[in-house]
């Protein structure tokens, strides 16, 4: 047998070997193809090997060269297949598209109540008021004697309020900012204050023992009650739309004379709801902080943030607010 030829064959069989382990794709393949090109018996390599007799003494060096390299080629084709099989995902980049994808985080929001206060704040900056804050824990003078309240009067009762100690409650109104900030500033004054406040209340869909009120006080020369009436209704027409419909009645707080309260038409347009209280402030108020009635007057008011955010969003219990239930929350 000449070289040529069987250097051709040894070619062609390297060629078809490492085809054969290249698409294998099952171990069942991968072992066939190793019996037919490295079987020790019977296989191809084994034939090649043999042919070495048929070649002249002279030439067998070279064929010997080229049939090593052709078996060694082999043998590592097999191997590879082996592995290539262990690890199948691999086999395919690592890369599985039909993989579930991550899913996105969940980003929070701010909480409604939260969202309002803002608003709240907002709407009411834009209207030239600035914003003031004060202790949720209060001392009886500012939670009622400074805001007129006698020590007989009913609103200090044990229970209708969170008392801590002798001297410290729970505020129950954050009209106790009023106090705080004429206490601490001259006239004129135009704030509004927003904050958490506390009252043992009996708790339906528009009461809880825990709530909110935006509280807001303008102090100047020349202040009337059309400078409140008109406030309010831009406030609520800003807040709750321009067909909002609210009403003024006559009331009574002990820091403020003459007092109203100002009701919502509710969601549903049936029913009036309470949205909050508010007066001129009372003479004897404006002279306890130093301030002379002579000389300036002022009015205040306090609303509840729970019942303008149900008003403005359809809702119909104030208990949404604190059940911390996604559904409702990721709404607004
Ligand atoms: C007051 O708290 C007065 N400090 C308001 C005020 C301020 C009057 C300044 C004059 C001048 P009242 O107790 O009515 O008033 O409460 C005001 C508002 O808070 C109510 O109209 C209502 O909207 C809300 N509110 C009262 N109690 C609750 C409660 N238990 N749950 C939810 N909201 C309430």
């Amino acid at each position: 047998m000449d070289l040529s030829t069987a250097i051709h064959e040894l070619e062609s069989l390297e060629a078809s070997g490492l085809e054969s382990f290249r698409t294998s794709s099952r171990p069942e393949e991968v072992e066939a193809a190793r019996i037919e090109y490295l079987g020790l018996k019977q296989g191809k390599i084994k034939a090649a090997q043999e042919r070495l007799k048929l070649i002249e003494p002279s030439a067998r060096k070279q064929y010997g060269q080229r049939f090593n390299t052709v078996k060694k080629a082999l043998e590592a084709a097999w191997e590879s297949a082996k592995a290539r099989l262990e690890r199948p995902e691999a086999a395919i980049s690592g890369l599985d598209v039909t993989r579930p994808g991550t899913p996105r985080p969940r980003l929070g929001h701010r909480h409604p109540l939260t969202q309002t206060a803002d608003e709240l704040i907002d709407l009411f900056g834009r209207l030239g008021f600035g914003v003031a804050r004060g202790p949720e824990v209060e001392d009886v003078f500012h939670n009622f004697e400074a805001l007129n309240i006698p020590l007989s009067h009913p609103a200090r009762d044990p229970a209708d309020n969170f008392y801590l100690s002798d001297g410290a409650l729970l505020r129950s109104q954050t009209s106790t900012i009023q106090i705080r900030v004429m206490e601490r500033q001259a006239p004129p004054v135009r704030i509004v204050a927003i904050g958490r406040v506390y009252r043992p209340d009996e708790v339906d869909p528009t009461h809880s023992f825990m709530f909110h009120q935006i509280e807001g006080l303008m102090v100047d020369r020349g202040i009337t009650m059309a400078h409140l009436k008109s406030t309010l209704r831009l406030f609520a027409q800003g807040y709750l739309g321009e067909d909002v419909q609210i009403r003024f009645r006559p009331s009574f707080f002990p820091f403020t004379e003459p007092s109203v309260e100002v009701d919502m038409l509710w969601h549903g347009g049936d029913r009036w709801v309470e949205m909050g209280g508010a007066g001129m402030v009372d003479p004897n108020v404006l002279r306890a902080v130093g301030y002379d009635p002579d000389e300036v007057t002022g009015f205040a008011f306090g609303l509840g943030v729970e019942r303008l955010c149900m008003r403005r969003h359809g809702i119909d219990d104030i208990r949404q607010f604190t059940l911390n239930d996604v559904r409702f929350l990721s709404q607004f």
